[in-house]
Parts: structure tokens; C-alpha cells; sequence
């Protein structure tokens, strides 16, 4: 089974993110992004929907007009893996036009 990262490696990775932090309350790592409008957030959320369908890893999101949070975590394990760190990656490689708050 894959392994948590510890809360040292946890740190280590998410300041080599942009704009990712821990969740409140659980071992889960989130951002929010912001569009220009619905058409461009949803456009990121089909591109982020066809790489977790790739990877077998989903995100926890939640969509209003040109916003989305995404929180990542690992299920299986109840914590942040190396999963939600290439999953955060790969959403800060197609987020680039996009602002975070
Ligand atoms: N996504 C996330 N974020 N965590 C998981 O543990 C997970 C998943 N498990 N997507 C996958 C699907 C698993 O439920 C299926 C059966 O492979």
C-alpha cells in the first residue's frame, strides 16, 4: 500500500507548490484557483477530470462560477502520498494563466 508522507516530507513538497496548504483538520492539502469566468474554470476542471481518470487519483472539488477549491488527500490512506503531489503538479502546470486568492 502506498505510505503517507510524514508531516516533515508533507512540508518539504508543499513549498515547492504554489499557493498549496494543509487543510484544517485533516491530512489533506487544498487551493483555490479563480478564472476569468465559467468557461475557463470549467475548461481546467475537464483537463484536471482526464488526468485523474488517467491516474486512478480524484480530486475533492468544489466549482462557483470562475472559482474552484480542489483539495487533494489519498483515501485509501486518509492522507497526503506522492499521488496528490503529482496530481498538484500536474494542476499547476495547466493552472498558469489562472490567479489563486
Ligand atoms: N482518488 C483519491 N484521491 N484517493 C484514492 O485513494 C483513490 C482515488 N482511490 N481514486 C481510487 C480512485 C480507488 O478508489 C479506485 C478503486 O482505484
Amino acid at each position: 500500500m502506498i505510505q503517507k508522507l510524514t508531516s516533515e516530507a508533507r512540508a518539504t513538497q508543499l513549498s515547492h507548490l504554489d499557493g498549496w496548504q494543509v487543510a484544517s483538520g485533516r491530512d489533506a492539502i487544498q487551493r483555490q484557483f479563480q478564472f476569468a469566468d465559467f468557461n475557463e474554470a470549467f475548461g481546467f476542471m475537464t483537463r484536471v477530470a482526464i488526468k485523474a481518470q488517467e491516474m486512478d487519483h480524484h480530486p475533492e472539488w468544489f466549482n462557483v462560477y470562475n472559482k474552484v477549491d480542489i483539495t487533494l488527500s489519498t483515501h485509501e490512506v486518509n492522507g497526503v502520498t506522492e499521488r496528490d503531489i503529482a496530481m498538484a503538479r500536474f494542476i499547476d502546470g495547466i493552472a498558469k494563466p489562472a490567479q489563486h486568492e
